[in-house]
């Protein structure tokens, strides 16, 4: 099918790890929903093939029965590839299998094996949007062995995720990230308060935040999907009731009414985030973002601008910053987000790459 210059005919293929709306899929979510609507609005003809259950009412879905992936995150480095009964992943290829001839270009959005090894059996183009960092060998393999069969197929967030695996094949894209800045209000007078975004699950160190607002005795406001109940149980028993309220994985327009109001949102990755939608997200509310210096946050926040950047899983670095925080100009955050991560900014970087895979 050769696609007109104008109108490209794509087919995204979501995360396998819950259907889209549920905040299981994290960060990606949010992306797929970004360039999706993006790539709408540029006059691409689009489908998402995404978990059945999923809740998007504005964007063209296609949902797909069948049982969840295991998220990659909580396997071991050496653990063999799993693949559950009914697997929802498998459906949700053989679908894209069966409609090929109707694209120009097939998007993968899961962190999994599979898509990556049926790469070559399809006769449709297939990009990669590569949404962590190395987290499995039999993983990194395909992503590698991938990159060097179709060269420019693999797109990533950022150079600091992408190191993360060994000697890929450039060219290398990284796309990094973007929002919808008119879903977020600036707010010049923060009250006295913190703010934390994500899934709860180890990897994000959430007790680490809890940590400051206990030390500093300011509140923290926590907002995201319980994807591990024992470790958010864990933090609850640790830590007093008082320095911290959970409020849930709400939408964004309720989110950002919350965030906005804070005079700082923590960042307190374990491990190599790959990019941190939360940190644009706050950025564009005018919220300077205090991180550990380690993957995405730190190629997002300008150290002393538009936050701090302190040394990795140190407490009392994020304390330290955290009463520093009436250096930092909020206009300064809302600009960087117009600047660097406006959905115009994310089109642009989208429609490049995916142009020069089929062209
Ligand atoms: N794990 N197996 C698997 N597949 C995914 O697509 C996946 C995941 N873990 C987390 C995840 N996707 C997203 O939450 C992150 O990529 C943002």
């Amino acid at each position: 099918m050769s696609a007109s210059v104008q109108s490209l005919k794509l087919l995204f293929v979501s995360t396998s790890v819950g259907p889209l709306g549920s905040g299981l899929g994290g960060g990606v979510e949010l992306s797929v929903y970004n360039i999706a609507q993006e790539m709408i609005r540029r006059g691409h003809q689009l489908q998402i093939v995404a978990p059945a259950g999923s809740t998007w009412d504005s964007l063209p879905l296609i949902q797909i029965p069948g049982n969840l992936q295991i998220i990659a995150q909580s396997l071991k480095r050496t653990d063999p590839i799993t693949m559950p009964e009914n697997s929802v992943l498998a459906n949700m290829w053989d679908y894209a299998r069966q409609v090929q001839d109707n694209y120009d270009l097939i998007v993968n959005f899961a962190y999994d094996w599979l898509p990556f090894y049926l790469t070559p059996f399809f006769r449709c183009p297939i990009a990669h949007f590569v949404s962590m960092g190395s987290l499995s060998d039999a993983l990194d393999q395909i992503i590698i062995q991938t990159s060097k069969q179709f060269p420019g197929t693999l797109g990533f967030y950022t150079p600091s995720q992408a190191a993360t695996f060994p000697e890929l094949t450039s060219p290398i894209y990284y796309l990094s990230s973007g929002i919808d800045l008119s879903l977020y209000q600036f707010c010049a007078e923060p009250k006295q308060q913190l703010a934390w975004l994500g899934r709860i699950s180890p990897e994000k160190a959430l007790e680490d935040a809890v940590a400051v607002a206990e030390i500093t005795k300011i509140p923290l406001k926590i907002m995201g999907k319980i994807q591990d109940e024992s470790y958010w149980q864990q933090i609850c028993r640790d830590f007093p009731k008082s320095c911290f309220e959970y409020l849930g994985f709400l939408p964004t327009a309720q989110l950002q009414q919350v965030v906005r109001e804070c005079q700082a949102l923590l960042m307190t990755p374990r491990w190599v985030e790959a990019f941190g939608n939360v940190a644009i997200e706050a950025l564009a509310c005018g919220v300077p973002v205090i991180s550990y210096s380690r993957g995405g946050p730190a190629e997002i926040v300008q150290d002393g601008k538009t936050g701090f950047l302190v040394e990795p899983d140190s407490v009392a670095g994020l304390v330290n910053a955290t009463q520093r925080i009436h250096e930092i100009n909020r206009h300064t955050c809302r600009q960087q987000a117009e600047e660097e991560f406006s959905l115009k900014a994310l089109g642009d970087r989208f429609e490049k790459w995916f142009k020069e895979i089929i062209f």
